[in-house]
């Protein structure tokens, strides 16, 4: 697959941060799609360690985050032949565009943005800035690329929206300076019953590499023994499993658990309630945690083996950065003219 600066017809970027192991949520509401969207487009997939900088808790194990989430997603079947693997730090580019959005985006378009609100918590006086304007960095990293499409779990919905709102404004401040606009909208892919994972231990929370328990969430380096001991303790509700979606919406555990089943074997969760309907949890767990292994200790395998020779990591994120370079300073370059620094 060749990339050049030009607006493509079909380019796809998404990034994901090196803050910690990734799960199965990760796992179902991103990089599965990448992992087939890179089949017949550009795809450009970033670990994206300028935004793992946000959260103090992030720095000490940055280093380290990199090399595992790097092999994780190739392990998982990013294919650094097909698609750009890069780490964001290394274009600067995105920092400098990020700065010229800063200027483009309102506050009051950044005060509405959940993500902030939920992670900075009651202690908001004392999160960083750079929390705060994580989604203008977003923003950067998507239209540096100038990428029309974007696979993102449901949380990210918001992110992109406001991407939007900075391209069209973008757009619109320039307009003197542009024959056509220079941003097409970027539009979020966001697909099956997998778009929202929930915590194992509370189905109102989203899994999270963040959270402190482990036992929330599935992560993609658990063995056996560990998926067998979650899945048991996994919250569910005394009720058997119904037989429409329907009576799933308040039963929040149950719910997530049949997602995961559905998004892990490609199937409609009704589909998922049509072989399991009057069962009770117990069963429909024993099968979902054999599918877990199936699908998981292959990844985990392939994972340790890449971690062996971090050489080669390096190697494959240096030829993505000078691959993603090329393309952003283009860009960049091509938003100076438009803005009219000289
Ligand atoms: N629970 C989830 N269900 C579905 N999709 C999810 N994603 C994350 N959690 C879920 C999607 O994974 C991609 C990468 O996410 P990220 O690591 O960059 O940031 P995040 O959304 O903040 O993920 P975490 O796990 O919650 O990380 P921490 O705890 O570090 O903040 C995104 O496409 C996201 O939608």
């Amino acid at each position: 697959m060749s990339f050049s600066s030009e607006q493509p017809k079909k380019r796809i970027f998404s990034g994901i941060q090196p803050t910690g192991n990734l799960h199965i949520g990760n796992y179902l509401g991103a990089i599965k799609n990448w992992i087939s969207l890179q089949q017949d487009s550009e795809t450009i997939y970033s670990i994206v360690d300028l935004h793992a900088l946000t959260l103090d808790s992030n720095l000490e194990t940055l280093n380290e985050s990199v090399y595992e989430v790097t092999a994780a997603i190739i392990a998982s079947g990013i294919d650094p032949q097909k698609s750009i693997i890069f780490n964001q730090s290394s274009v600067k580019e995105h920092s400098e565009l990020c700065w010229v959005f800063n200027c483009v985006a309102k506050m009051g378009w950044l005060n509405r943005m959940t993500q902030f609100k939920e992670k900075a918590g009651k202690k908001r006086e004392n999160a960083s800035v750079g929390l705060y304007n994580y989604p203008i960095l977003m923003a950067a990293d998507i239209l540096l690329y100038r990428a029309t499409h974007v696979p993102v779990g449901d949380d990210q919905k918001q992110h992109l929206e406001l991407t939007r709102d900075i391209a069209t404004s973008f757009n619109h401040i320039f307009k003197n300076n542009l024959k056509n606009d220079f941003f097409t909208l970027p539009e979020p892919i966001i697909s099956g019953p997998a778009k929202r994972i929930m915590s194992l231990k509370d189905g109102t929370k989203k899994m999270s590499k963040s959270e402190l328990s482990d036992f929330s969430r599935i992560n993609l380096t658990d063995n056996r023994d560990n998926i067998v001991k979650k899945i048991k303790k996994a919250k569910t509700d005394a009720l058997p499993i119904p037989e429409l979606e329907t009576e799933l919406t308040s039963r929040f555990e149950a719910q997530n658990l049949i997602n995961i089943y559905a998004g892990l074997e490609d199937k409609s969760p009704q589909m998922v309630l049509d072989e399991y309907s009057g069962k009770g949890f117990a069963d429909f767990k024993k099968d979902l945690t054999e599918i877990l292994i199936e699908k998981i200790t292959p990844i985990s395998n392939n994972m340790l083996k890449l971690l062996k020779d971090k050489h080669e990591i390096e190697r494959i994120l240096t030829d993505g950065s000078l691959k993603a370079r090329t393309i952003a300073e283009k860009v960049m370059c091509d938003i100076k003219k438009i803005i009219g620094f000289i």
